[in-house]
């Protein structure tokens, strides 16, 4: 606990706890120094951890629909001794195929892209970019991770129920959700998807409080608002979107238990079920629609704008240039971020919503391509004429950039509520957010795991293998989801198990056959990653303290940085962190905690204030 205390007094810098520290982190037994940890350091690591493991199930389980809709009539015996009774005779159970679907979106949108990444990344840089100890409460966050660990444990014992799984979408529309009748995964694994995702719910506040109360209250000396590298201002506002949405998700699914166990009706109504009237009446399915697109809007926003933030300090640092527009992509990720609120029915013209509503929401959503567009313009410019330097991280922050752009166009095509009848519940939809959303953010995780590597392990991750990686996703995921978009327009349907009773699409056989032959390599790809990430670990060149010569204050802590982050004073911040190739510098770049008396001829006549 001494780290935290101390953090609260970071302003004054505080020589003698260096001695604390280090004696904290050494005494301290296996069990508190990485099983529960309090260290922001090792929690990342444990939410990065998690994520990687959860990334290769939830890609696992795509391969396996994929191998369904590429090849729907072939026989699969060599999958029997994995998958028992969801694939006797070589064919894949229907139901497993919607169980399969499902913990795919859930295990990626939640536990990947908003754990994973939000949890890693934000975990690991707010302390050390904005110069604190640690978090604002570093217990309050071990229970973050932890809350997580148990949801996870619930989410992946679902796996292997008699029943199955959840099966009604990750959406969990119900009333195929809510009746535990309809389908077998609607029983205990819809059960199980719901208390699972109340501890993720309780996680992801509790960390996202930290997150909040660590940025606006820990910051080092000089560290003004202004002053933040952009990833910390988009993990404050991630985090701000999460404590503003996940509540309504929350109370989403606590109605949705009533339903189910205590024979409420808020969804239900006027149901049939195999001939049967249900005695459900006046509820009404739209209602949960409405709330979990509260969240669900944001939500795509909270698994992007960690991206946002780590693709502009990437790009910024390997262009070794300015971020072009500072308080332009400010100013666009707040207007995202307030803009995410109130597009959410998007996701339901179709739902019989008044058209007069539909041309509402859909005016607001085509709105966001504005600030959506700034930030592509922002980092366009800031490449331009740049002193390129292609590392890993760079390329996968330049791949962000392309694919932000590809699938935010589609969106501004579905955002049109009259080209949304024939699209919605298409492939062209799945495009869509596969690449903006899916694979985007995959991305800014890439960028950010190879970028920050040096600092999280000491020692670097390999080059070589990181290209041959990032040239494998890029082309994979292209080559993925761009065919996606033409099926789509022809209307073939997302969540079907089996296309092949419909004449129309059997022209897509191919198409089929070729999307799913990519998915699998790309799945197989990441593979690469992993044995990169794991042999770097232990085997990996030593980093040195800046490897990227980078201007932010995670930098100047110690290649190991101990709990506590700087052994003696943490340093006060005199500059924003974008001066790189300053005319007139003596290097390309002057890290944040350089005072502007020490460069007095690279000083431009605004920054008068010389101390
Ligand atoms: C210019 C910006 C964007 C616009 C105008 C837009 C518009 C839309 C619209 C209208 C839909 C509903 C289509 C339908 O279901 O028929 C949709 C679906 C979706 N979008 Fe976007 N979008 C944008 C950016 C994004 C971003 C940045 C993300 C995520 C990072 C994202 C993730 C999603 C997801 C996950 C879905 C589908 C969810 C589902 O049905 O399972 N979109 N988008
Ligand atoms: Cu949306």
């Amino acid at each position: 606990m001494a780290s935290t205390d101390i953090s609260l007094h970071n302003n004054v810098p505080i020589a003698h706890d260096e001695h604390d520290h280090e004696h904290d982190h050494h005494d301290q037994p296996f069990i508190f120094k990485y099983i529960f940890s309090q260290d922001h350091k090792v929690i990342a690591k444990q939410f990065l951890i998690s994520g990687i493991i959860w990334a290769f199930i939830g890609g696992a389980l795509s391969s396996l629909f994929r191998l369904q809709l590429g090849w729907p009539n072939e026989t699969m015996p060599f999958l029997e001794p994995i998958l028992g009774k969801w694939i006797e005779g070589g064919k894949l159970n229907q139901e497993f195929y919607l169980a399969l679907v499902t913990m795919h979106g859930t295990i990626m949108v939640f536990f990947v892209l908003t754990a994973g990444l939000s949890g890693t990344f934000s975990n690991f840089l707010i302390p050390l970019q904005i110069g604190a100890r640690d978090m604002a409460s570093g217990f309050l966050n071990m229970l973050s991770y932890w809350f997580f660990f148990l949801s996870s444990v619930i989410m992946f014992t679902s796996l292997f129920l008699e029943t199955g799984p959840a099966s009604a979408g990750w959406t969990i529309y119900p009333p195929l959700s809510a009746l535990p009748q309809a389908i077998p995964g609607s029983g205990t694994g819809m059960t199980m998807w719901l208390v699972a995702m109340v501890f993720f719910i309780v996680s992801s506040l509790l960390g996202s409080i930290n997150y909040i109360s660590t940025i606006i209250n820990l910051r080092t000396a000089g560290m003004s608002m202004t002053k933040l590298p952009l990833t910390i201002w988009a993990f404050f506002l991630t985090a701000v979107l999460g404590v503003l949405s996940f509540p309504v998700l929350f109370s989403a699914a606590l109605l949705l238990v009533f339903d189910r166990s205590f024979g409420t009706s808020f969804y239900l109504s006027d149901i049939y079920v195999a001939g049967q009237a249900l005695s459900n009446t006046g509820g009404s399915p739209i209602l949960f629609q409405h709330l979990f697109w509260f969240l669900g809007h944001p939500e795509v926003y909270i698994v992007i704008l960690p991206g946002f933030g780590i693709v502009s300090e990437v790009i910024a640092t390997n262009a070794r240039k300015p971020i072009f527009g500072y308080r332009a992509m400010i100013g666009s990720m707040l207007g995202i971020s307030i803009l995410s609120f109130v597009v959410w029915a998007h996701h339901m013209f179709v739902s019989g919503m008044n058209p007069f509503l539909g041309s509402v929401f859909m005016f607001l959503t085509l709105i966001i391509a504005v600030p959506s567009a700034v930030k592509v313009f922002n980092w366009l410019a800031t490449l331009w004429r740049g002193n390129i330097i292609f590392t890993p991280a760079m390329l996968f922050s330049i791949g962000f950039v392309s694919l932000f752009i590809s699938g935010g166009l589609t969106g501004i095509i579905l955002g049109n509520s009259a080209l949304d009848i024939q699209l919605h519940n298409t492939y062209f939809v799945v495009a869509h957010f596969h690449l903006v959303m899916g694979s985007s953010a995959f991305f800014g995780m890439f960028a950010g795991v190879y970028h920050w590597f040096p600092k999280m392990f000491g020692r670097m991750m390999d080059e070589k293998l990181g290209y041959i990686h990032f040239w494998l996703t890029f082309l994979g995921v292209y080559l993925v989801f761009l065919p996606m978009h033409y099926v789509g327009i022809a209307g073939f349907p997302r969540r079907y198990y089996s296309w092949t009773a419909f004449e129309t699409f059997s022209q897509f056989a191919d198409l089929n056959m070729f999307i799913s032959a990519a998915a699998i390599i790309a799945w197989f790809a990441q593979f690469i990653f992993l044995f990169n990430f794991v042999y770097s670990i232990f085997r990996g060149r030593r980093a040195d303290a800046n490897p990227w010569r980078s201007n932010t204050l995670e930098w100047t802590t110690p290649i190991h940085p101990g709990h506590g982050n700087w052994p003696g004073a943490i340093p006060a911040v005199y500059r924003w962190p974008y001066d790189y190739s300053k005319p007139g510098a003596e290097e390309d770049y002057i890290p944040q905690n350089i005072p502007h008396s020490e460069t007095k001829s690279s000083n431009l006549s605004s920054e008068k204030e010389l101390e």
